[in-house]
């Protein structure tokens, strides 16, 4: 049986592991806690950030590694373009950059605009991470202008990740997504699998209904 911990970019892993259909174990890991006080978790990953998994005697983080592992390791059916197939290029290129040049330089703005101190919000690198996502969100929106997934004309695990990078930005600096994005939110977080994975991920479906609620 496989463990998840946390939840964050770990949604994405268990999406996947959700549309793989293969069972796995959600651990809860709670940042705003002190993770010093989850002891268990730090003998997982001394590093303290999530997501981790085991499975057997492995032991990975970064979302989109284990999510390279999960589809070799037991796919990876339809969620991976074959290495010939004239998809599989753009498919590995996004689904690294749904991570690489999305989700990752937003951390930069929630840790500067919302986590930091008063006196040291909006620095020039929030305005050089907002930069990064929207230079490389427009590479997104170009794709999806000629095809309704990230890859071409069926669903892959690059969805998963490109999908959670834009919802990530909008739940957190409140990026505002135009129609193109927000059609393709829709598409594919309107699968089944996308419903079963929030049911396992209770922090981040009460934070999603709390925004909803805000809005
Ligand atoms: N590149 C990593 C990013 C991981 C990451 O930023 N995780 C956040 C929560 S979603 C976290 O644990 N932040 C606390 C920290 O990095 O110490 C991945 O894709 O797994």
């Amino acid at each position: 049986m496989i463990t998840v911990y946390g939840e964050g970019r770990g949604f994405r892993v268990m999406w996947l592991l959700e549309e793989m259909g293969l069972p796995y174990r959600p651990r809860p890991v709670d940042l705003l806690d002190g993770i010093e006080n989850d002891q268990e978790f730090l003998v997982i990953n001394p590093a303290g950030f999530i997501p981790a998994i085991v499975d057997g005697d492995t032991v990975m983080v970064e979302s989109i590694a284990i999510m390279q592992y999960l589809l070799a390791r037991y796919g990876p059916g339809s969620l991976a373009p074959a290495v010939g197939d004239a998809d599989f290029a753009t498919y590995l290129q996004f689904l690294h950059m749904g991570e690489a040049g999305l989700a990752g330089p937003v951390n930069a703005i929630v840790a500067t605009d919302i986590l930091a101190p008063e006196a040291e919000k909006g620095n020039w690198t929030t305005q050089w991470a907002r930069g990064i996502f929207e230079s490389r969100l427009g590479l997104v929106s170009r794709q999806l202008a000629s095809t309704p997934y990230i890859a071409g004309e069926r669903f892959t695990a690059a969805d998963i990740s490109v999908t959670y990078a834009l919802q990530f930005a909008e739940r957190t600096i409140g990026f505002g997504h135009g129609a193109i994005e927000r059609a393709y939110i829709d598409r594919t977080t309107g699968r089944a699998a996308y419903a079963r994975a929030m049911d396992s991920c209770p922090a981040t479906k009460a934070w999603v209904a709390g925004l909803a609620g805000q809005g």
